[in-house]
């Protein structure tokens, strides 16, 4: 049995439902009282992919520096994936997911150089108040580098398991084509967070 260990950063501009979108994939509950996040999250989620593979997701939720549209480098470091959201009924938070990719793909790449798989989501997709259209978010995500963008709900669960499952098997796939004998990001994952838990990082740096 192969046991990958993926790192998996989520970022977007605060309030488009990033904790709601994790609690809900680890834990299936959607809380409308779950706290805001103050720092880092780590989330663990295990997947048994195949019979021969088990996928380990550490997910990096962050908070608190979100206004700033850029995180440190440290939070990128050894991240193999990203998930980019937004809100559907909020232009300024899609708007700002450029900028999202943008620090991502400044401070986060495989070791070839080449940009780690991202996927752009559209959430709170149950709201009937939208402001984006499919159509703009199709353009953008295909000029902006992301795998595929999907609409999901954390309220609703529509499309949460299906949108992480389409960034691992992208991850995986990438990882599978990358030199072996090339130290990789992954060589920097914490083993320390091994955790099924949610578990507190302390503040970010
Ligand atoms: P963040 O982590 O990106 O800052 P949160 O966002 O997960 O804290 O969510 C921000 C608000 O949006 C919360 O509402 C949450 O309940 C709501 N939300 C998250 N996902 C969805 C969704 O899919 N649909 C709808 N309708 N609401 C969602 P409150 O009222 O607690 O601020
Ligand atoms: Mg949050």
């Amino acid at each position: 049995m192969t046991e990958h260990l993926l790192k998996i950063l989520v970022v977007g501009d605060g309030n488009v439902g990033k904790s709601s979108f994790v609690h809900r994939y680890v834990h299936g509950q959607f809380n409308k009282t779950y706290k805001m996040t103050v720092g880092v999250d780590f989330s663990v989620k295990l997947l048994h992919w195949s019979d021969k593979e088990k996928v380990r997701l550490q997910l990096w939720d962050v908070a608190g520096q979100e206004r700033f549209i850029s995180m440190t480098r440290i939070y990128y470091k050894g991240a193999l994936g990203c998930v980019v959201m937004f809100d559907v009924t909020s232009l300024s938070s899609f708007l700002n997911c450029r900028h999202w990719k943008q620090d991502l793909d400044n401070k986060a790449m495989l070791h070839n150089g080449d940009s780690i798989p991202c996927i752009l989501l559209a959430n709170k997709c149950d709201l009937a108040q939208r402001v984006v259209s499919a159509d703009s978010i199709d353009t953008f995500s295909k000029a902006n580098g992301f795998v595929t963008w999907m609409e999901t709900s954390a309220k609703e669960n529509k499309n949460i398991g299906e949108a992480m499952r389409r960034l691992v098997q992208e991850i995986l796939s990438v990882q599978s084509s990358l030199d072996p004998l090339q130290p990789g990001p992954q060589d920097s994952i914490h083993p320390q967070l091994d955790s099924e838990h949610n578990s507190r990082g302390g503040g970010c740096c």
